[in-house]
């Protein structure tokens, strides 16, 4: 089975189905975020649920009041999403009143540099509401495999990690693998290659080595 999550920041519905058809033999699963919902509408999440088959994580962030969390992951659960994520950061109300509506992916930390000024310090409170909360998963940055490695240690076992920063942000699958990380989302390092088929099954096979019989 394969690990491999496909980040699809492309604007254009067309594009997006294209890549998704071409690549989806080697995902695990398809995440989609605020530029395909802007660029193409919400149903692209069943369009693209139907198409592959896949998983479709919406990657809203959501970081609002229970109430508002409430009315936008009820609609986008609706279209079709299997797990939505959300910030932990405004507490553990608003994160309940995703998890009531479907499978829930907590951020606890994140890949870019900025990570380290706000969020990085309240990662071990984030991963404390997320051991209290158990949701499907977390965000953890594989722009730094010894944080996945301490967060991992950590977390409770049934909670997976999601580790988007392998490819672009200068993340190793590996690397982030052995870290600890259940799954890798890559976006540009596929989308934007010549051929995202090949580019997929490169990081498919790269993962999976070592790992046969
Ligand atoms: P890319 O492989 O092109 O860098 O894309 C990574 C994807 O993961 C983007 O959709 C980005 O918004 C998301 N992401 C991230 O890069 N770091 C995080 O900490 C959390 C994210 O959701």
């Amino acid at each position: 089975m394969s690990r491999l999550i496909l980040a699809l920041d492309v604007y254009e519905r067309e594009k997006a189905l294209k890549i998704a058809r071409e690549t989806g033999d080697f995902l695990w699963g398809i995440k989609v975020n605020w530029p395909l919902i802007l660029g193409s509408g919400i149903d692209i999440v069943g369009e693209l649920k139907e198409e592959t088959g896949l998983p479709i994580i919406a990657d809203l962030k959501l970081a609002d009041i229970p109430n508002t969390n409430r009315l936008i992951a009820g609609r986008v659960f609706e279209a079709g999403a299997d797990y939505i994520i959300a910030h932990g950061f405004p507490g553990s109300d608003s994160v309940k009143a995703v998890m009531e509506l479907g499978e829930t992916i907590i951020v606890v930390e994140m890949s870019h540099p900025g990570a380290g000024e706000f969020i990085q310090p309240v990662t071990d409170r984030l991963i404390e509401l997320a051991n209290e909360l158990e949701p499907f998963g977390v965000i953890a940055p594989a722009t730094r495999p010894e944080r996945v490695r301490y967060i991992r240690k950590k977390l409770r076992r049934n909670i997976k990690i999601l580790t988007p920063g392998v490819g672009a942000q200068g993340g190793k699958a590996k690397e982030v693998l052995k870290a600890g990380a259940d799954y890798i989302i890559v976006g540009r390092a596929i989308y934007n290659s010549g051929n995202p088929r090949k580019a997929a099954e490169n990081l498919w096979r790269e993962m999976n080595a070592g790992t046969e019989g």
